[in-house]
């Protein structure tokens, strides 16, 4: 029996069913904190029954009250309801399959662009697809580049196999990652494609091209335009240590890894996509790694029945505060996500709740401020309560998951198939047996369900690899970071080691209300065009002045409020991927 951890991480580790780590070189090993307090963890802060306006019910009967909310909702308006999700949970039947029930009902949905959509769409447009390296190139690198990627937090595993290697880190602060690197690049919030450029542009300029790369001309002409001189000044890199990068790829030929983090803030797209091709440049074939996920061929859009039934209407998560806020929305389904906390503007949520403008509706195995703040809650089993087909972003080892603990609660495809007999819907989409669709959503990626049940752990055969001869095109946009007035910040978040994104506060504590500084202490407000939050402020040497940090896992402020409350409706030009860093803030002292 194996079991893989599901959480929305690089690394999806699998496990024994005593929860021991597989020896699967090269993705295993050893267990994070996080899955150290697992088994723990499934005992604490659970939802444990179903509840209706704060009264406990049976499941039965919130499952009719959720039905009847949706068949009056759907009389009025199908797009008023709105379900999201999130990868809380990276089951197939668990995050993508319950999706079927609210395309044949004509629902809304968000474009689900939190995380990494803008980066996946920029190394596309290059690339034909987004796929990078497999775990078994990654161990034939001598030396990596870690862009925006603080991977000894956000990817325990993956940075392991890099420990005796030559790592340089890009980042706008001195990561835990950039501290244990051997060379250290600081760049300015947002201004990561002049730096890409400048490298592109010592690349070309200085006869380092070793690798095809299509409309080479083009690019050749652009970084023309651009002296090295404004490069340096705009992206805040010396132009020593972009010729030193310029150099290192051609010298040293390292994996380029890119973190998600970076498609979320200013000129993101623009720069995931130059940063691809500098690999390509230097002779590197699949010489990048963003994520993998769109390159197996898993069917998900099979799985969420797109084939026969769509959304009405698409909401942008970048919009989501916007949307709640006009009155756009009145019913809110959320599985698999922490909205209140994690989403744009959830504060607008709260208020819209408390107020009665929304009916909110959560399947959650916790506590989390959303489930806390729903008009009906029903419980979920975690991931060691349930079957389940898990897949990584990273390794291409398809996991066959099976309980090791009795469930607690109704699994995602029960409650939909039950909500959908309640609105008495005999769609093929609901009735077709939840696992034969899995099977159809796996056989692209060479896996049979067959197999997988017998042998648990298979490795998946990619099927969208990268063109060997990406396109230079298309030329980047970009904008310059704007210059800091007084007492304002560049706001970015990061990875806590401890936590995944909300989750894991029931073993780990509460992350105070902190914002990370170079010059400031006491407790501040953090005001931004939409909002503000109160926090305290601790000086931190490795921010450099006009940067601050919160960690993305500390989403609540002094006051309760969730820190999201500040993030203004902006979207990425690539997928709308919302900006969560690099956004500007006013810090005002108020001791
Ligand atoms: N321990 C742990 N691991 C996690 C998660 C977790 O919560 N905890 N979350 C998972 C999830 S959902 C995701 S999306 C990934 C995210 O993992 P990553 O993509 O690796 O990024 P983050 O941890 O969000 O950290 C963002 C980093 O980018 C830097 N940064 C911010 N703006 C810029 C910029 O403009 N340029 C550059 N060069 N750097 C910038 C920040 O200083 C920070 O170090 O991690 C996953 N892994
Ligand atoms: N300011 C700011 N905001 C951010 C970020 C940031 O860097 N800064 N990062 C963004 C990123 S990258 C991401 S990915 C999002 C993450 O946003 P979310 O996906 O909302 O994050 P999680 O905290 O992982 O919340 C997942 C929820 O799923 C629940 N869950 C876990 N397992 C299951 C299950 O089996 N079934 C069901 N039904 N529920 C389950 C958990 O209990 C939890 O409540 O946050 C985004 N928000
Ligand atoms: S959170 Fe990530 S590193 Fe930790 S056990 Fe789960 S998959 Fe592995
Ligand atoms: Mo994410």
């Amino acid at each position: 029996m194996v079991i893989a951890c599901t959480r929305d991480c690089y690394d999806t580790c699998i496990f024994n069913e005593n929860y021991r780590p597989l020896n699967l070189f090269p993705i295993n090993g050893f267990t994070c904190a996080r899955g150290r307090a697992d088994l723990a963890r499934n005992e604490k802060n659970r939802v444990l029954s179903a509840y209706i306006d704060g009264k406990e019910v049976s499941i039965d009967e919130a499952i009719r009250y959720v039905a009847k909310i949706l068949r009056e909702e759907l009389k009025k308006n199908p797009a008023s309801i709105l379900r999201t999700d999130y990868d809380g949970n990276q089951g197939l039947l668990t995050w993508y399959y319950p999706d079927r029930l609210f395309n044949v009902i004509g629902a809304s949905q968000t474009d689900r662009s939190i995380c990494s959509s803008e980066g996946h769409a920029a190394i596309r447009a290059h690339y034909g697809t987004s796929m990078g390296a497999l775990p078994e190139d990654f161990i034939k690198y001598r030396a990596a580049v870690f862009w925006a990627f603080p991977a000894s937090v956000s990817a325990p595993h993956i940075w392991a196999l890099f420990i005796k290697k030559f790592r340089v880190s890009i980042d706008v602060r001195l990561s835990d990652t950039a501290k244990k690197s051997d060379k250290a690049i600081i760049v300015r919030p947002g201004a990561d494609v002049f730096l890409a450029l400048g490298i592109i542009k010592v690349l070309i300029e200085d006869g380092m091209i070793e690798g095809k790369v299509r409309h080479l001309e083009e690019l050749a002409r652009y970084v023309g335009n651009f002296s090295l001189d404004y490069l340096s000044r705009v992206s805040g890199v010396s132009i020593d240590d972009i010729k030193w990068l310029a150099e290192f790829y051609h010298e040293r030929k390292p994996l380029t890894l890119i973190g998600f983090a970076l498609g979320r803030s200013l000129n993101g797209g623009d720069a995931v996509g130059m940063i691809s091709l500098i690999p390509a440049l230097v002779g590197l074939r699949r010489g990048y790694y963003y994520s993998n996920s769109l390159g197996w061929g898993i069917d998900f859009d099979y799985l969420r029945g797109l084939h026969m039934a769509r959304s009405s209407r698409v909401i942008p998560m970048a919009e989501f505060g916007e949307y709640v806020e006009r009155g756009e929305i009145d019913v809110v389904y959320v599985w698999n996500e922490n909205p209140v906390l994690t989403l744009p503007g959830g504060d607008r949520l709260i208020e819209a709740v408390r107020e009665g403008r929304v009916r909110l509706i959560v399947h959650d195995p916790y506590w989390s401020e959303t489930a806390k703040l729903a008009d009906v809650i029903l419980p979920a089993p975690t991931f060691l309560e349930k079957h389940d087909v898990v897949y990584s972003y990273w390794h291409d080892y398809l996991v066959y998951n099976e309980p090791i603990k009795s469930p607690k609660g109704i699994t995602e495809i029960d409650l939909i198939r039950r909500l959908a007999k309640e609105l008495e819907i005999a769609h093929p989409l609901i009735l077709e047996d939840p696992w034969d669709a899995v099977d159809k959503a796996i056989r692209p990626a060479g896996v049979t369900l067959n197999e997988l049940r017998e042998k648990k752990v298979v490795k998946m055969k990619p099927r969208y690899l990268p063109a060997d001869e990406p396109d230079a095109l298309p030329l980047p946009s970009p904008v310059e970071p704007g210059q800091l007035g007084k007492d304002e910040v560049y706001l970015v978040f990061a990875s806590h080691p401890l936590y995944t994104n909300t989750q894991f506060r029931e073993v780990y504590g509460e992350l105070e209300p902190v914002v990370y500084t170079h010059d400031y202490e006491g407790v501040v407000i953090l005001e931004s065009g939409y909002g503000r939050v109160r926090v305290r402020a601790i000086k931190d040497p490795g921010i450099p002045p006009g940067v601050a940090l919160i960690y993305k896992s500390g989403l609540v402020d002094l006051d309760g409020k969730p820190i999201n409350s500040i993030i203004e409706p902006v979207k990425g030009k690539y997928a709308g991927t919302p900006r969560l860093n690099g956004i500007r803030v006013k810090l005002i002292s108020v001791h």
